[in-house]
């Protein structure tokens, strides 16, 4: 009970928070496309990982939530232009029509930069001291061309261009998806002072690779409607994944073993329990 009592209020605190701010936005024409993407839902893994570590940390919600919110509108903007017809091309995400089937491919653009700018204007209208700043500059190092984008750019560029060199996707895996992981436990720790940073790193690291693999095992076994978006894609446009180069089987391996090295990680950090579970629940989740 323990886990799912916490898990629960790291979910409200976000969803109330993300409320509130979602309310305090002017009312344009285009600020519609910027709240759909965001109030479909979604797991919210990236938010409360924050919360969680920055609770393990001893750091207030007052001070993780903006960035938790911060990370949740950049992922949310790389799913809405992932989601493009130049990109993945899909009319389904979070269940529900994605951005650009609802409003237009030209809205789809709009939105997803509209929304990678606001996370910015979040983060940076509450800076307060240097650790604040320190927290920005990562964030945008982990969500840029050497991170998520980039991550992204080889991709597509690997998948236009039938390459399957095992080195990229390495170099995706870590890029695109465990970037954004990482984010979250280096973030609480640097506004900790640094604390467990190492430690915090890798567990993000470990459990970001093992993120994206299971995300391709799902691609290949689950459905549309359990998984929220559309499956079986990855096979058919030739996408270079975990599956496509070690197969099921060895990625399910693969699952349990960075599963147990992000587990490692923290697991001698004091109060480290909800998140050792999270990486357990992460390894066998369905959607
Ligand atoms: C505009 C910032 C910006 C980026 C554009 C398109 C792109 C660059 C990046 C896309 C990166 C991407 C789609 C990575 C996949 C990561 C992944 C496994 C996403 C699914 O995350 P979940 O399962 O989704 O947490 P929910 O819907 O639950 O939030």
């Amino acid at each position: 009970m323990f886990y799912e009592e916490k898990l629960k209020f790291y979910h409200t605190a976000f969803e109330d928070y993300l409320d509130s701010f979602l309310k305090s936005l002017n009312d344009n024409l285009i600020t519609e496309t910027i709240k759909y993407p965001l109030m479909v839902g979604g797991k919210r893994i990236r938010p409360i990982l924050l919360l969680a570590c920055g609770e393990m940390l001893g750091v207030g919600l007052d001070k993780t939530l903006p960035f938790a919110l911060a990370l949740e509108i950049i992922h949310t903007s790389s799913l809405v232009h992932d989601d493009l017809p130049a990109l993945d091309n899909d009319n389904f995400r979070r269940g529900q029509p994605s951005c650009h089937a609802k409003f237009g491919e030209f809205a789809g653009i709009l939105s997803g930069d509209a929304l990678l700018n606001l996370a910015y204007e979040l983060v940076l209208s509450k800076i307060e001291d240097k650790k604040d700043v320190e927290c920005v500059k990562f964030l945008s190092q982990l969500t840029g061309y050497n991170g998520m984008l980039g991550g992204q750019y080889l991709d597509v560029y690997c998948e236009k261009n039938n390459i399957s060199h095992t080195d990229n996707l390495k170099e995706i895996q870590f890029k695109k998806t465990a970037c954004l992981i990482i984010a979250p436990s280096v973030l609480a720790s640097i506004l900790a002072d640094n604390k467990y940073r190492e430690n915090l790193n890798n567990f993000g690291y470990y459990l970001g690779i093992t993120f994206q693999i299971v995300d391709d095992i799902l691609d290949c076994e689950s459905n549309a409607q359990i998984l929220g978006k559309s499956v079986g894609k990855d096979r058919l446009s030739g996408k270079l994944t975990n599956v496509s180069v070690y197969g099921l089987e060895k990625s399910k391996q693969q699952v349990k073993e960075y599963t147990k090295r992000a587990i490692d990680s923290i697991i001698n950090i004091e109060n480290s329990k909800f998140l050792v579970e999270l990486a357990k629940r992460l390894a066998e989740r369905i959607n």
